[in-house]
């Protein structure tokens, strides 16, 4: 009829691909118009972008599938060992380009959607971010996903299905922080497959009586039960048939469960959840732990039981890593799990855990330590509670066995957390600890300092502990951190365990997403110049070293700088649709985008960017002409709860808009706030920069991972002695990163002499304190708002701003300097890319299989498994 209208007038390709025998119609477009046809029950004439995009997830979601089921068919047929990957967090961002890429379809799907009336980019700009985590530690599973398929092994995911994905971020007129919920399912998501089939009972609250035959076993009954549904994701490998699982578990009420007080919980207002300045946003609440925890291992054992091995070899077949501390329940769920549903000895099923575990530590800041409150734990989990008492009494008894035979076992000593209803069979234990104390005659400190338990009211459960004596191995994400971990929060394990236990696994980035995905232009000109098809080095990325010659080449470098050129315009093209701002693209661009974090210091930046504003103020017209032009972008989301990282939020876009409106110096120097950071605004971000920051106080940041972003695409880095930013310099060399501010061991000093010895600020550095009087003096408006923010450096400086903040500003200045030189830079930004092949992901899984999974690749075999 008159009224209806076929996409760009498409209508001849729409009517074939109906016919579905059509020989002129490409499978792609066929199974597109299909899917709009069945699954959607939409009509072609006024399908729009979202509808095209639907049906396109659909089709491709139909090749997934056919893979995952192989890939699964043979696992369960070869029965190889396989590992676990439990976190909290998977921050997955978007998922058809990925998947067209990896399934090495993107160039039918283009022409498909062509040939209906589509464009594919337009496509993709329709899928919803997968938001479920807040920032690198979500983001690193992502990418071990990513690898662990495209490396055919045999590791699934498990997680969490979050109604709601990490807020949206809003900005006020104000210049404040305001967050929205982030209803990502509301549109339905094409990428999951519920699982109906596959649902556990899991029990809270209720009592725990121990058996009293010596057993060491509890009967937990009682309290109430809520369902697990799981949720699978299909995670395809790159170049590889290989498509492995995510599984996320959804919760559902069984019935008569009144789930409005399970998640209002009375259990909130019982402890005062202790989340000082609430830094990294975990939230404490024990039943989302254990409710996915304890369906992941009843899921986990139930697979294992079907290959029909013997109990005891379940850590010949499994492998389960601890994404940080947030899955630490699973350690005495499946204690539980062997000791009262396998009728295992309290001995046995020690043994199977601890060589089942695997912890990765990604912080020593002692604010973003777990703790969980022991009444809290008792009321919710009460036979958990049990097994960690038991675990804190078993642990002695098993760290120090060898002296057991020769102690004297006369005397008991009393212990702060022996159990009073201890079993026979472990408590041996008590004479041992007879032995602790001879061998640390009055170290009773270091007794108290090692509990798994803390004193206090209430007591405390110390999760990062109680993840250390539960696993197998332990690491942290970047030499330097990993050595932190080991010297200072786990140094009194390292003196117990033995240095063995204890290692590192340098984070890495998949280069498929993070590379070949959004920095098309440069992956292309890559694979021209190696003379290499994209797969032969996107999964052997230390093939890049093959640019460093072509570094000394005009027109190599000439290509280089034109693709940074157009990913700047990219850039400026989103900024200009998503925020109606014109940004100017003949200039450095400068980029910081992280959670906003006092350790961080986004602080630092800002003052450095009024810092340029006041200088460049201070300049003659023809003096300031000479000076470098510069874009300034920061991003990022601050916990709701954070007063100063909000703050600090305010003070960026106050100032963002002071500077931005200034003809003197807006030439010069503009400076932006992109509202609602994510996955998808990071992938145009990160190939436009120049420069990038990563100036956290040295010793806070684990490793970061956008630092090695940056450099793939080619950005420089500017940043602190700290995280991973060292290994970033020991591969591209110290003369390509700008590296400033004290180092970790000044730290503690500094911090003292800050308390003991303050310095007056106009003294130790003037040119800060000039800054942080413009702003006082109400420069950027505010009324006095900032001050909280301020006084955090006037008073204490725990993140050493005045330590740091003159090299800051010399590295600055030696950016600029570095940045005249153009061809010099250019040659800089080429072997920063070439240097790179250390970071990829698929180097940091492999470490993870071989020294601590002992897995291997399970490639799917050619042709139908049968
Ligand atoms: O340095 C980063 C690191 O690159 C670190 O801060 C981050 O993990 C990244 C990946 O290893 C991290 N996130 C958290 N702790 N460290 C965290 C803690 C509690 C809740 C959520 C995240």
């Amino acid at each position: 009829s008159g009224k209806e209208k076929w996409p760009k007038g498409e209508e001849k390709v729409w009517r074939a691909g109906m016919r579905s025998v059509d020989k002129n119609i490409s499978d792609v477009t066929r199974s597109v118009v299909n899917h709009v046809q069945t699954s959607l029950a939409r009509q072609p004439y006024n399908l729009d972008d979202f509808g095209a995009y639907q049906a396109s997830a659909l089709s491709v979601r139909d090749n997934l599938l056919v893979n995952w089921n192989e890939t699964q068919m043979n696992y369960t047929r070869k029965a190889p060992k396989r590992a676990y990957y439990l976190s909290l967090e998977f921050l997955m961002g978007r998922t058809l380009d990925n998947a067209l890429l990896n399934l090495g379809l993107k160039d039918q799907y283009k022409d498909g959607v062509k040939s209906l009336g589509f464009n594919m980019e337009d496509l993709l700009e329709k899928e919803r971010d997968a938001a479920l985590g807040n920032g690198g530690l979500g983001r690193l599973a992502a990418c071990y996903l990513d690898s662990s398929a495209s490396q055919e092994l045999p590791v699934w995911g498990y997680g969490l299905r979050y109604k709601y994905g990490i807020f949206q971020q809003l900005i006020s007129q104000d210049g404040e922080q305001l967050e929205a919920p982030d209803p990502w399912l509301e549109n339905q998501n094409p990428w999951e497959l519920p699982r109906i089939d596959v649902t556990y009972q899991i029990r809270f609250y209720g009592n725990a009586d121990r058996v009293t035959d010596g057993s060491g076993r509890a009967i937990w009954q009682g309290g109430q039960e809520v369902l697990a549904i799981a949720y699978d994701v299909m995670i395809p490998g790159y170049g590889t048939k290989t498509t492995n699982n995510l599984r996320l578990w959804e919760s559902k009420p069984k019935r008569g469960f009144d789930l409005n007080s399970f998640n209002a919980g009375n259990y909130e207002g019982a402890v005062e959840v202790s989340n000082s300045a609430d830094a990294i946003t975990s939230v404490l609440y024990p039943n989302d732990h254990t409710f996915w925890t304890a369906a992941s291992l009843a899921d986990i054992l139930r697979r294992f039981k079907n290959t029909g091995k013997p109990i005891k070899e379940f850590p010949d077949y499994i492998a389960i890593q601890l994404n940080d501390t947030h899955p630490t329940l699973a350690i005495p769920e499946l204690m539980r799990i062997l000791i009262d549903e396998e009728d295992l000895h309290w001995n046995q099923a020690w043994h199977i855990v601890t060589n089942t575990f695997f912890y990765t530590n990604h912080t020593v800041l002692p604010e973003a330590l777990e703790k969980w409150p022991v009444p809290l734990l008792e009321h919710v989990l009460p036979r958990h509670m049990q097994i960690i008492y038991d675990i804190v009494s078993a642990q002695s008894y098993i760290f120090h066995r060898p002296k057991l035979i020769s102690s004297d076992r006369t005397c008991m000593v009393s212990f702060p957390y022996v159990h009073p209803e201890l079993t026979a069979d472990v408590a041996p234990f008590r004479f041992f600890l007879q032995a602790v104390e001879k061998k640390y005659p009055g170290d009773r400190d270091r007794l108290a300092r090692m509990s798994l338990i803390e004193e206090g009211a209430p007591k405390q459960v110390r999760m990062a502990f109680l993840a250390c004596v539960g696993s197998r191995k332990v690491n942290g994400v970047a030499e330097l951190h990993s050595e932190l971990v080991q010297t200072t929060i786990l140094k009194d394990f390292v003196d117990f365990d033995g240095i063995s236990k204890f290692g590192n696994v340098t984070n890495g980035i998949t280069p498929r997403r993070w590379l070949d995905q959004c920095n098309p232009e440069l992956s292309a000109l890559i694979s021209k110049t190696l003379q290499l098809s994209p797969g032969a080095w996107l999964k052997e990325l230390t093939k890049l070293e093959g640019l460093l010659p072509y570094a000394e080449s005009k027109t190599f470098r000439a290509e280089w700088a034109a693709i940074k050129q157009r990913n700047k315009e990219r850039l400026a093209r989103h900024v200009e649709v998503t925020l109606g701002l014109k940004v100017r693209t003949d200039a450095m661009y400068d980029v910081q985008i992280k959670r906003l974090h006092e350790y961080k210091r986004q602080t630092l930046n800002i003052l450095g960017v009024i810092h340029r504003y006041l200088t460049l103020k201070s300049l003659k017209p023809a003096e300031r002409a000479k000076a470098n032009r510069k874009v300034v972008f920061f991003a990022g989301k601050a916990a709701p709860a954070y007063y100063i990282a909000k703050l600090t939020i305010r003070l960026i876009v106050n100032v963002a808009r002071v500077i931005n409106a200034d003809p003197e110096t807006n030439e010069y120097l503009q400076l932006y706030f992109l509202p609602d950071y994510s996955v998808s605004l990071a992938e145009v971000l990160i190939p436009a920069s120049d420069i990038s920051q990563h100036i956290s106080t040295a010793g806070t940041e684990a490793s970061g991972t956008s630092n090695m972003k940056f450099c793939l695409n080619g950005g420089l880095l500017l940043g602190t002695v700290d995280g991973a930013n060292i290994e970033i310099a020991e591969e591209v060399g110290e003369s390509n990163v700008f590296f400033f501010g004290h180092l970790t061991p000044a730290v503690e000093d500094l911090r003292y002499q800050h308390v003991y010895h303050p310095v007056p600020i106009e003294q130790k550095c003037p040119a800060l304190a000039q800054v942080l009087n413009q702003i006082s003096g109400g420069l950027f408006g505010g009324d006095g708002v900032y001050e909280p923010l301020l006084n955090t450096i006037r008073q204490g400086d725990y993140y050493l701003l005045t330590d740091d903040f003159d090299s800051y500003i010399a590295a600055l200045a030696m950016v600029d300097e570095a940045y005249l030189d153009k061809e010099e830079w250019i040659k800089k930004s080429i072997k920063t890319t070439a240097k790179m092949g250390k970071f990829s992901s698929d180097r940091a899984i492999n470490e993870y299989a071989e020294s601590y999974w002992n897995i291997e690749a399970i490639p799917v075999p050619d042709g139908i498994v049968a």
